[in-house]
């Protein structure tokens, strides 16, 4: 050590010793802009730690250092002490990670959902070692929403899907699951989608409504699918040693900040597919909306057998031991919101009435009645 570094290390120390801990400035990269979902959950996040300790937090919106691969490696090495990164990113890093796309695991009904993410086992227990494993600090999962299909051609049954190429996320399950779909899965990263539908290189891609409408996936796709056969998950991460060497107020205030930001995002979800669907259907009227009936899922339906048996042979040591918790853990919310769940009715007869609720706020008449068209003729 020289005598500079040890001076400059005596005034930290003394700093440090006068005010606790020494404020900083973290950085905090997620896949999305800084209006859609994970934006508005990293606005939040700030707020809180900002709010309640001296650091501060920089935000990075998708684009600012690259694609999702990017930042998950830039928040291993610790270039960022925060990263947003969906599993259908992180199936190579942590191929238990590929669970969340085993298709209609996830219950439709949202209170359901949202409990289950507030108090799976799976989330709180099982998964944070094996993100360790990574160098990673799992601080929260959370859903972003009903994944919906958009294609350039009308999505009725899994006949429809054949020849379609279909873009996924760089996931191996999802691809399998595409593949059991019926369509040509095509993993690309999230900034070649819409030039790879613009060009036709690629039919057809799935998101949920908020990212179709501020993506404008519409202007290059022609029709949405809801076939109700997953929800996107996301998963908010701080790099390990990082999150180990701090102090335990500032672990505390983090953990309160996610806390916060989970609330914060349910509440900021309600009414927001409807409130994207409506504006897509302003922006372009000729966009059909179908919600498949319970019939037309069931071909669907009946893949997902053969997907969970894949994820058992891809989805790394723990698959199994993964996969039952995760049932364990939507069993006991299940039974929790039994009530909940009835009183809503069927879920393709919940999404079809929200479809038409989106078309009458978008413009009724005609457009409304298109809708139930589509509806009718699943075109
Ligand atoms: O499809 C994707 O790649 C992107 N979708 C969402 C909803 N968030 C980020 C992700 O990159």
């Amino acid at each position: 050590m020289t005598y500079k570094s040890i001076t400059a290390a005596s005034i930290a120390a003394l700093l440090l010793g006068a005010s606790g801990a020494m404020a900083e400035t973290w950085r905090y990269a997620f896949e999305e802009a800084l209006e859609e979902v994970q934006g508005k959950f990293a606005q939040k996040f700030k707020e809180e730690v900002e709010a309640n300790s001296d650091h501060e937090i920089q935000l990075f919106p998708f684009g600012t250092l690259g694609e999702s691969a990017d930042i998950m490696e830039q928040a291993q090495s610790g270039v960022l002490q925060f990263v947003d990164q969906s599993p259908g990113f992180t199936g190579a890093l942590i191929p238990e990670a590929q669970v969340f796309f085993v298709p209609y695991l996830l219950p439709a009904d949202q209170e359901q959902l949202v409990e289950f993410f507030r108090t799976s086992k799976t989330i709180k227990e099982l998964f944070p070692p094996l993100y360790a494993n990574q160098g990673l600090e799992l601080l929260t999962m959370f859903p972003e929403g009903e994944v919906m299909m958009t294609t350039t051609e009308a999505v009725a049954s899994p006949e429809d899907l054949n020849e379609v190429k279909f873009r996924v996320m760089t996931n191996p399950l999802l691809v399998s699951s595409y593949q059991a779909f019926g369509a040509t899965p095509t993993p690309l990263p999230w900034g070649e989608v819409y030039g790879a539908l613009q060009t036709g290189i690629i039919q057809g891609q799935e998101n949920p409504a908020f990212f179709i409408e501020s993506t404008k996936m519409y202007e290059v796709t022609d029709h949405i699918t809801r076939a109700g056969h997953n929800n996107f998950t996301t998963a908010v991460m701080a790099n390990k040693e990082f999150f180990d060497g701090l102090p335990d107020e500032d672990k505390e205030v983090i953990r309160n900040a996610i806390d916060a930001a989970f609330d914060y995002i349910v509440e900021y979800q309600t009414g927001l597919t409807e409130e994207s669907l409506a504006k897509i259907k302003e922006a372009k009227p000729s966009m059909t909306i179908t919600t498949l009936t319970e019939e037309q899922r069931e071909p669907f339906k009946a893949t997902a057998a053969a997907v969970e048996e894949e994820f058992l042979k891809i989805g790394g040591d723990q698959a199994q031991e993964i996969l039952d918790q995760m049932k364990a853990d939507l069993a006991a919310v299940a039974e929790g919101g039994g009530e909940a769940a009835a009183q809503e009715g069927s879920t393709a007869e919940g999404e079809a009435a929200a479809d038409e609720a989106a078309m009458e706020a978008a413009g009724e008449g005609e457009t409304a009645k298109e809708g139930e068209a589509a509806e009718e003729t699943g075109n």
